[in-house]
């Protein structure tokens, strides 16, 4: 770079880079991001926005949260890996900790969501035939339609949606789909003995955050009861308090069999998953048939123990809830002829924009892009804003006004 410093380069210069040199298996908004701060990021040129998207609840906690980040530097200057061949002074410690922060025996750790999806997927089959009597390879996982838990080839073979697993076959066999928030359709598929496990998201995201009715987890909790099939709870997105509190199955005080856990477990600093369960399944794996290089490392247990104490010390389920109710409650008062419906809990919330033109809701992102907030469309007509849960009234006020003026 002869004529400009690396700082005062365009953002047509970085979405060139990305474009020639990276894979094309996304499609951003055109904002280049070089500083993030609470619920603050800013682009090259210095602008600001309100990052509405959180990193898709990765960022619950704030961006570059003073306290994670300090967890982060102290830990990477001692000791950052080990691998689980030998033992470290911090995955005792964090084990302890987020077994009692969430009232399980055991957890098995893990990097991003969808392998602690996968590694639940395998505790389940395992349980399954060790302990429910399911005949070898004939174990069963339920899930329910329109669900997202990643884009592995087990997880794609459990979607709905062709976008995911299109082009991509042949598929994980021993899956099967019910639809989301119906326990008579549920109560069907659990009859069959060969069934380990119904895998559910509490409120599903991707799928624009739909929010099952009342009462749908305690029936999914007592039919699992009833047929001894094991509740796995996908909290990746919906946990760590983005719906108001700390988990979203704690809405209906139901304690899942298996819980994952995700994204904001490091409040978006480096990827960090969680499985937790009671012995009677979690003993069920011995040593050497699961595992992962980075699981456990002393890095991600130093930082997961620090975003979850900010967590409560912060408040931030009491603040999602507030919060939420108020935004809701604002978007609502718009009566825009564009906001068809707004939905959500928490601060885990989505509009679903009617207008002819399908590119509207994109059109809408932009629009807010230019007015200085982040946010993104998915599945075309829906827009989801989730922002920091540390955001505070007057700064989710001034967010409301400037979706109503993009609006
Ligand atoms: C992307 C979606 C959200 C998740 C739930 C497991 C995972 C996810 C409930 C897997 C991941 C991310 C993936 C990310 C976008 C984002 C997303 F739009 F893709 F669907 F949040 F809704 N369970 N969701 O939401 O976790 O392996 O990614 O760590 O760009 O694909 P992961």
């Amino acid at each position: 770079m002869k004529t400009s410093s690396i700082n005062s380069l365009s953002t047509s210069y970085y979405l060139e880079l990305e474009e020639k040199y990276g894979a094309h298996n996304y499609h951003p908004l055109p904002v280049v991001l070089e500083r993030g701060e609470g619920v603050f990021m800013w682009d090259i040129t210095g602008k600001r926005y309100y990052d509405f998207l959180s990193g898709y609840s990765a960022v619950n906690q704030g961006h570059c949260h003073p306290r994670i980040i300090r967890a982060l530097t102290e830990q990477a200057g001692k000791l950052t890996l080990t691998s689980r061949a030998f033992h470290n002074n911090l995955l005792g410690e964090y084990a302890r900790y987020i077994t009692a922060y969430f009232g399980y025996d055991k957890v098995l750790p893990m990097n991003t969501g969808v392998e602690g999806g996968e590694t639940a997927i395998k505790l389940a089959r395992r349980w399954a035939y060790t302990k429910k009597g399911v005949p070898e390879n004939q174990a069963k996982i339920i899930f329910a339609e329109d669900n997202f838990w990643g884009r592995t080839m087990a997880a794609i073979s459990s979607s709905t949606d062709p976008s995911s697993y299109k082009g991509f076959g042949p598929y994980m066999p021993g899956f099967e789909l019910v639809p989301y928030n119906d326990l008579n359709a549920l109560e069907n598929a659990l009859r069959d003995n060969n069934v380990a496990a119904f895998m559910v998201e509490p409120i599903q995201g991707e799928a624009g955050v739909v929010v099952p009715d009342e009462g749908y987890l305690k029936g999914v909790r007592a039919l699992c009861d009833q047929y001894n099939v094991l509740f796995i709870a996908d909290e990746i997105q919906t946990g760590l308090c983005r719906t108001g509190k700390m988990l979203a199955c704690d809405h209906e005080n139901v304690r899942p069999d298996i819980l994952i856990l995700g994204k904001a477990l490091s409040g978006g600093v480096l990827p960090v998953s969680a499985v937790l369960a009671d012995d009677e399944v979690m003993l069920n794996i011995h040593p050497g048939e699961h595992g992962s290089t980075y699981g456990g490392n002393p890095l991600a247990c130093a930082v997961a123990m620090e975003a979850l104490a900010v967590l409560k010390d912060e408040q931030m389920a009491e603040n999602a809830a507030a919060l939420g109710v108020l935004f809701r409650k604002q978007i609502a008062a718009l009566n825009h002829p564009h906001i068809k419906t707004i939905r959500g809990k928490g601060l885990l919330n989505a509009v679903v924009v009617e207008h002819p033109d399908p590119n509207a809701a994109w059109e809408m992102c932009l629009k807010m892009m230019e007015n200085g907030l982040l946010a993104k469309p998915t599945h075309g007509d829906k827009i989801r804003f989730a922002p920091p849960l540390c955001i505070t009234e007057e700064q989710l006020m001034e967010c409301v006004g400037i979706i109503a003026k993009s609006l």
